[in-house]
């Protein structure tokens, strides 16, 4: 069993795939399908061509219709398909009986995903999520196996080495699970003193999010300066990178470009990453980036909406971001859009148009942050002061004789620190 994440180097050898699309609604055929290529090219995957099944619900022992599958084993077989890919999640004994029948190896989504994050993943954080979503995501399909030869059990010379092998491997990879959860913990330990360190500053957390490909990375790289991937292959980004924004008037704010989401979004994967997407879970406010030259783009920003409810960071405060306006067909729907969706900008984060606007939003955002006080501090309690300095900005100070009277722009947690000594206006 393999003991380290999928890595695999460009050079690998392209896999073929018959695609079978499974969607209800006849309306997202395309968008679908498009999609699907997407992440078969960031795979390396090389589709051959698509079937379509329209399900209400997949079929128990084989997801797909029989008279399906007859059709896909020979089309497949025609084209000398090394993969059948289906674009669902699809249970262990599923996979198995279709295998038989289709005689190709069987691959579902969230494999395909796993196997673009595995490409991704650089650094160790990364690496370590990737392999315990994979593993946690083969657990049950190998509990299945067992579970079956276990229904076998009870005859003379059912005890076969099958079942022990099952049971060793099993407990190879929960064994290895819990080892991956520690270390993850310990990189998850060094995440936290780095978020408490930065909290010591008096800048809010803003994170971007997104559907894949809505120009996070763009929109970083133009307003911090970095160097993060940008590309037009779903999953370009995968770990974070955290920056200091300056933003007009002496704010600042940090801002972090992190993975972007897709429907159907594994949970494995969404709770593999929780790491990783912690940082939008401690954000104090969202960007909302929303691709509005997708033609899909309410479905997007819906999938993205719903992984922010599963977060736990649906009620944050956020700016919707329409992005790309330079490629968006129609001008005018961007402008309704704007007037329509409260706390909204559009922007191109190609070209640059509409950055001061979403600059002046994200100031906003924090100031709202931050709260203004006029409080006078009693000199046995002058290190206050100093927290101001660092909580926050200090704009006035005078040495009165009943204490120290400042005027400040204060994030919350230090409001609190000085609520005994607040001046409530007369
Ligand atoms: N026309 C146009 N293209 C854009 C804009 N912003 C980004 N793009 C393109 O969209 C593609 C994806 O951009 P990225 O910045 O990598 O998107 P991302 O959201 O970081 O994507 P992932 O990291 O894969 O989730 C690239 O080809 C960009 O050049 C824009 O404002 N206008
Ligand atoms: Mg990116």
């Amino acid at each position: 069993m393999s003991r380290s994440p999928k890595t695999i180097s460009n050079e690998d050898p392209i896999e073929t795939a018959l695609l079978v699309v499974v969607n209800q609604d006849e309306l997202d055929d395309t968008v679908v399908e498009e999609e699907l290529i997407g992440l078969c090219e960031a795979a390396g995957v090389q589709p051959l061509t698509i079937v379509r099944q329209r399900l209400e619900r997949p079929y128990k022992g084989t997801y797909i219709g029989s008279g399906k599958v007859e059709e896909i084993a020979i089309v497949a077989k025609d084209l000398k398909a090394d993969i059948v890919l289906i674009d669902g999640e699809v249970s262990g004994m599923q996979q198995r009986n279709l295998e038989k029948v289709f005689e190709t190896r069987v691959v579902d989504r969230t494999q395909l995903i796993l196997d673009i994050f595995a490409r991704r993943a650089r650094t160790k954080e990364g690496m370590l999520q990737v392999e315990l979503a994979q593993l946690t995501y083969m657990m049950p399909k190998l509990m299945s196996v067992y579970t079956k030869f276990e229904r076998q059990k009870g005859g003379i010379g059912m005890r076969g080495p099958g079942e022990t092998k099952l049971e060793s491997d099993k407990r190879l990879v929960r064994d290895r699970i819990s080892r991956l959860k520690d270390e993850i913990k310990e990189v998850k330990r060094v995440r936290d003193q780095q978020r408490t360190s930065r909290r010591k500053h008096p800048f809010p957390f803003a994170s971007i999010v997104g559907y894949t490909s809505a120009g996070k990375s763009t929109l970083m790289n133009r307003m911090a300066d970095t160097d993060v991937l940008v590309d037009a292959m779903p999953f370009a980004t995968l770990d974070p990178t955290t920056r200091k924004i300056d933003l007009p008037d002496g704010y600042a704010l940090f801002l972090t470009d992190t993975v972007g989401f897709i429907r159907n979004l594994p949970t494995h994967l969404v709770a593999a990453f929780q790491s990783t997407l912690e940082e939008v879970t401690f954000s104090d406010f969202i960007l909302h980036l929303v691709d509005v030259s997708a033609p899909s783009w309410e479905s997007q920003r819906d999938a993205v909406l719903e992984t922010l409810h599963y977060l736990g960071a649906k009620d944050k405060p956020a700016i919707t971001v329409f992005n790309k306006i330079d490629a968006a067909n129609d001008p005018t729907l961007v402008r309704g859009l704007v007037a329509e969706f409260p706390n909204s900008v559009a922007i191109s984060a190609t070209t640059g148009e509409g950055m001061d606007d979403l600059l002046a939003a994200i100031k906003r955002q924090v100031q709202d942050l931050l709260g203004y006080i006029k409080a006078l501090i009693p000199y046995s309690h002058t290190s206050l002061i100093q927290e101001c300095y660092n909580f926050g900005r200090v704009l006035k100070e005078e040495y009165r004789e009943d204490g120290i009277y400042i005027e400040a722009e204060l994030v919350k947690e230090m409001q609190g620190l000085l609520a005994p000594y607040i001046i409530t206006e007369a």
